[in-house]
């Protein structure tokens, strides 16, 4: 047999065509729907052009010029997509998209898309939207975010994207950039709908739908029947999704082009007008195998190569062209040669390109691209008295951390008209620890509102909704629940300037309330101490503030990093802290805080310094930063010894030289950590301090232990305690 069926491919279609064999309609009556023959004959370019790019890829391949062989070869049925939908109508893709890619810019001129994917295929930097940092699908002009070969992690934020349509219709929402009447596309293929990405996003789009919120989306299942080598039953998608209440269901022949126009036209008039979910299952075929390196012979027979290959759409094509008479086989065969010699010189031109070479080159893009809009001014005293009502009078009295943070997203929503609070519990009742009480009675629930019981669509819908001129503030209830979800803030919503060069960002704040310290409450699940898992994601930034009033300013910060650069700020609030209001003895209200002034600001990254010890600085934050103030209180009542405690407020950025500076020529660092070692930023800080303080000072890490939290009186066993921290100090200072 011979193994390398692309090029079987390529040699059947020229011989098929010009010899008059096709492939029989699979259809038992033949799809009926007026198309022009200028439609058919357009389409079936764009199919041709998609199927050269993946010969062409391969044939690069062996020459080490191209780096990505994932191609199109049997999905080029989806060129009807990019037809019928408007070019507005936003399109998170599947990675086998060459042809919807193809004719979705066919709608909008002056785009020259065989170029833009040729240097995208061959990792070079003036590919437009990745710059060479991945082969993506992608187009800001096309509405088309960057996707790769992730699985189903796209559709939770194309839900997000479709209910964020309507609903920045209704609220009138200047920036939004979608159309009023936009729907949302949503490719992927039958594997990946196994997916529990896929299972939140459809669940979260059809508890919406049920709520009565407009959900234009449709999901368009390109079903191969095979995932990588493991099949799909060829019921499994209709089985499953066929008769699922509140999902509109539409089956297709993807191989059957006039199928596919009748279809998408009917999907596209359903879902605009209904603004309902639909499922679009089209049944096709995989040519070509995976990628370029998967070796089909090792789980299918020859014959069953041989069947798909003998369904190649393009051949399906070709035979409904020429029952139509609007080509002949050998007008199709000169035309498969001249297309062939487009792409080959357009790839062969794209090849000799730039290509990124040094690490400030591929990091160039982690940070979106700055300054993009300019944040609205600070609402003024009249709006602030009417925001806050019968709070008013209370804002210059101190409050504790929950009331200050509740008082900062007040402003938020009411400063920023895109400003939109969302997670589990947060509207009617205000959020667990009441931080969000009352603010969906103030703004109304199309702006604060309760998410189904699901992280992934919590970010998911974060980022989609971003997309639409909203800024998220998304709440995961609990840090041990980020887990669930993590793949949304790490592989997409951090990811997204990345692979597209600042062309596309999804701004917004991510609340978690999380940490230790809460006395027993809770156990690991509400008391999860470790950061690890934000900390190595480039180019987010992480806030956690060790009381009320920083977190006001540090939450004004956070709200303009997003709106005006784009920027996504994981923020901690430390729970053990939410309702403290003392520091060292009870009644003393020094952890009580008046409503922070606007021109308190705390840019990301900004420490503070609190004490003039010169011997013992403590680096320190969250709880650690007060406990550390308790200890240091009782070190300079019991002993007259002063030390300085750094509050680092930002875990990232860190102001690595400005840490440096403040520690001086100070003879002790003590690292206060309340995280498990094993991770945390602690670790990372003593690493930083040895390399950069040429003073050689003694540094020490006191951190959590490497353990769970449990519950009960044990709750604070592992972890620093006041007294820990001023032995740890009078150790150090002794
Ligand atoms: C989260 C994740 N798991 C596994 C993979 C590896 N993987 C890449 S493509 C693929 C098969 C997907 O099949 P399907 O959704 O049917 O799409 P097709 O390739 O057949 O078009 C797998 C398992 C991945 N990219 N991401």
């Amino acid at each position: 047999m011979e193994f390398n069926r692309a090029k079987v491919v390529d040699k059947n279609f020229t011989a098929a065509v010009t010899e008059g064999r096709f492939p029989a309609s699979r259809l038992a009556a033949e799809s009926r729907h007026p198309c022009s023959e200028d439609l058919l004959s357009g389409l079936f370019e764009s199919q041709i052009i998609s199927r050269h790019f993946d010969l062409k890829a391969r044939e690069m391949k062996e020459k080490n010029a191209c780096f990505y062989t994932i191609g199109s070869s049997g999905h080029e049925g989806n060129a009807v997509f990019g037809r019928l939908f408007r070019p507005d109508d936003m399109a998170f893709l599947h990675y086998r998209s060459g042809a919807f890619f193809l004719e979705r810019a066919r709608q909008i001129p002056g785009t020259t898309p065989i170029y833009d994917l040729a240097l995208s295929f061959v990792s070079s930097s003036e590919d437009p939207i990745a710059g060479g940092r991945h082969k993506v699908f992608g187009s800001a002009e096309m509405a088309i975010p960057p996707q790769t070969s992730t699985i189903a992690s796209h559709l939770p934020k194309a839900v997000g994207a479709a209910i964020s349509i309507d609903r920045a219709a209704a609220l009138n929402l200047e920036e939004r950039t979608l159309s009023d009447d936009g729907i949302v596309l949503c490719s992927f293929g039958d594997a990946s709908l196994n997916h529990a990405a896929a299972l939140s996003a459809i669940n979260t789009a059809l508890w919406a739908s049920h709520h009565g919120v407009p959900v234009p989306i449709v999901f368009i299942c390109e079903d191969n029947g095979l995932g990588i080598s493991v099949e799909t039953p060829s019921n499994w998608i209709e089985t499953v999704y066929g008769s699922r209440e509140g999902l509109q269901y539409i089956q297709c022949d993807g191989l059957h082009l006039v199928d596919l126009l009748k279809k998408t036209d009917q999907t596209e008039a359903a879902v605009r007008r209904e603004r309902k979910p639909l499922l679009l299952h089209i049944r096709t075929v995989r040519l070509l195998g995976h990628a370029g390196s998967d070796i089909q012979s090792t789980y299918h027979t020859q014959r069953e190569i041989e069947a798909a290959e003998a369904d190649d759409p393009l051949l399906h094509s070709a035979r409904i062209l020429r029952e139509r008479n609007i080509m002949s086989g050998e007008e199709m065969a000169a035309l498969y040669e001249l297309l062939r010699q487009q792409v080959g010189a357009v790839f062969e031109h794209a090849a000799g390109r730039p290509k990124l070479t040094t690490a400030e080159d591929v990091m160039a893009a982690i940070v979106p691209s700055q300054g993009k809009r300019t944040a609205p001014p600070m609402i003024d005293e009249k709006k602030r008295e009417k925001v806050f009502g019968k709070e008013f009078p209370r804002l210059g009295e101190p409050q504790h951390m929950a009331k200050l943070i509740n008082y900062a997203l007040s402003e938020i929503l009411a400063r920023y008209p895109g400003a939109v609070v969302f997670g589990e519990d947060v509207g009617r009742k205000g959020g667990v620890y009441h931080v969000t009480a009352g603010l969906q009675e103030k703004f109304g629930p199309r702006r604060v509102f309760d998410s189904p019981l699901d992280e992934t669509s919590i970010i998911g819908t974060a980022i989609g909704m971003a997309h639409n001129g909203f800024l998220p503030i998304a709440e995961i209830q609990f840090l041990a629940y980020f887990h669930n979800a993590e793949d949304q803030l790490r592989g997409e919503a951090a990811t997204l300037p990345f692979f597209s060069q600042g062309q596309f960002a999804n701004p917004m704040i991510l609340r978690i309330p999380g940490l230790a310290y809460q006395k027993g409450f809770g156990g690991h699940f509400h008391n999860d101490n470790s950061l690890a898992i934000f900390r190595d994601i480039p180019g987010i930034i992480i806030a956690c503030p060790s009381n009320g009033a920083d977190a006001v300013s540090m939450f004004r910060t956070a709200a303009r990093e997003a709106h005006e650069n784009g920027r996504v700020t994981v923020f901690v609030e430390p729970i053990a802290l939410y309702m403290t209001k003392d520091l060292s003895e009870k009644g003393d209200r020094d952890w009580s805080f008046a409503y922070a002034d606007p021109d308190q600001k705390i840019e990301p990254g900004q420490f503070a310094v609190h004490g003039t010890g010169r011997n013992l600085t403590i680096v320190t934050y969250g709880n650690g930063a007060y406990l550390s103030r308790q200890a240091a209180a009782e070190l300079e009542k019991k002993h007259r010894k002063k030390c300085r405690i750094i509050d680092l407020r930002w875990l990232a950025p860190l102001d690595e030289e400005g840490l440096v500076k403040a520690v001086g020529k100070c003879p002790s660092i003590l690292i206060v950590e309340e995280c498990r070692r094993t991770g945390s930023l602690g670790e990372a800080l003593v690493g930083m301090f040895a390399q950069r303080c040429s003073h050689r000072p003694t540094i020490r890490l006191h951190a959590a232990e490497d353990s769970f939290i449990p519950l009960g009186v044990a709750a604070t066993a592992t972890l620093p305690t006041k007294e820990t921290v001023f032995t740890a100090a009078l150790e150090m200072l002794n």
